[in-house]
């Protein structure tokens, strides 16, 4: 069986990634529509060797889509997304539109997949970015013994941001070598050469949006509301992966040994955990342009008697975004008729 699939924001960032990994995993695509705003209507992206002209969101008729992936950002699915599902669509939504309300799931592909089929408005929600790669090598652990507490303290890229931030690093490093003024625009202050703790809106409690998106979003995927997370997001002038120092207190101990017999045999995960120059994972030596969620640095934490630290990196555009959109779309589309 062929699928009919749409991809709302095929101009961006994760949308463009979302079409490669449909063509490199084989996804039975039957017609393909590629959207994005009127901006880029008209215009042509190519898929498996054929050009696609890019059709405007606004004027669009879902009628027949079978899967669509939206990455459009989080207004456009709010509009949109319930009319391609009222239209028999299943939409598989990378924004934070829907990942809170309860008759939305929301599932990494590892990690909660029997999910999937629990979508009675006929939407499945895409984890956040940060969230994603942090299930994907905690929950094994969370399985052997439970996790109570989680801290974490994230070094995002740029991508995370979409297009116009990855060129805003771009412009202010040349700007800055060249003894120019950075000129932050997307950015609240210079990107380049600098980390920014803040990513997503202040909330009430001092926390950004971003930091309760893995308070949030871990509690619901791992359906534990009793789990402790305690997050610091922060931007770091890295284009591609992003990367988290995290620390659990677990029920029961877990030494580093017993994590990484568990990590090694958990999927998406790949251990690089060597105790010498290199031998661990980077967003550039590692994480870029790759599939996996790679663990290194796992040690004791010296200060709690169960507590374990890792470091955890992954190509946020890939697993973080546009990979486990189209494993989801994999899980629908093994689903009996
Ligand atoms: P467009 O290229 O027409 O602006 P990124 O996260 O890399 O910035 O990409 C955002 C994606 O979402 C792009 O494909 C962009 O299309 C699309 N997009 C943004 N706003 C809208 C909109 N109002 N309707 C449809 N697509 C939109
Ligand atoms: C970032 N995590 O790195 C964000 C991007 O909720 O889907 C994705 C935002 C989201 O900036």
């Amino acid at each position: 069986k062929r699928f009919n699939v749409a991809v709302v924001g095929a101009t961006g960032a994760v949308g463009e990634t979302m079409l490669s990994i449909l063509a490199e995993r084989k996804f039975p695509v039957g017609q393909l529509h590629v959207l994005a705003s009127e901006r880029s209507a008209g215009g042509t992206i190519e898929y498996r060797g054929e050009e696609y002209i890019v059709q405007d969101l606004a004027t669009f008729d879902p009628a027949g889509v079978d899967i669509a992936l939206f990455s459009a950002g989080g207004s456009v699915s709010k509009e949109y997304a319930p009319k391609f599902a009222a239209a028999g669509a299943v939409v598989i939504d990378n924004s934070s539109a829907f990942r809170y309300d309860d008759d939305v799931p929301l599932v990494v592909s590892e990690v909660n997949p029997e999910q999937v089929a629990n979508r009675p408005r006929g939407i499945i929600a895409n984890p956040n970015c940060s969230t994603m790669q942090m299930l994907v090598a905690l929950a094994p652990l969370h399985r052997h013994s439970k996790i109570e507490r989680i801290n974490v303290a994230t070094y995002q890229s740029v991508s995370g941001g979409g297009r116009a931030a990855m060129e805003e690093l771009g412009r202010q490093t040349g700007a800055l070598l060249n003894f120019q003024d950075p000129e932050p625009k997307r950015f609240p202050v210079q990107i380049a050469f600098n980390l920014i703790p803040h990513i997503d809106d202040f909330q009430d409690n001092g926390f950004t949006k971003e930091e309760m998106k893995l308070v949030w979003e871990t509690r619901k995927i791992l359906g534990d509301d009793s789990i402790l997370v305690n997050p610091t997001a922060v931007r770091v002038p890295v284009f591609y992966g992003h990367s988290e120092a995290v620390a659990i207190e677990t029920a029961a101990k877990i030494t580093p040994e017993q994590a990484r017999e568990l990590l090694a045999s958990a999927p998406g995960v790949e251990v690089v955990d060597e105790r010498k120059a290199g031998g661990y994972p980077t967003p550039v030596t590692h994480a870029s342009g790759n599939d996996a969620v790679y663990v290194g640095r796992i040690r004791e934490d010296l200060s709690h008697p169960r507590g374990l630290n890792l470091w955890i990196v992954s190509d946020n555009i890939r697993k973080g975004a546009a990979l486990n959109a189209v494993q989801l779309a994999e899980l629908v589309a093994a689903e009996p008729v």
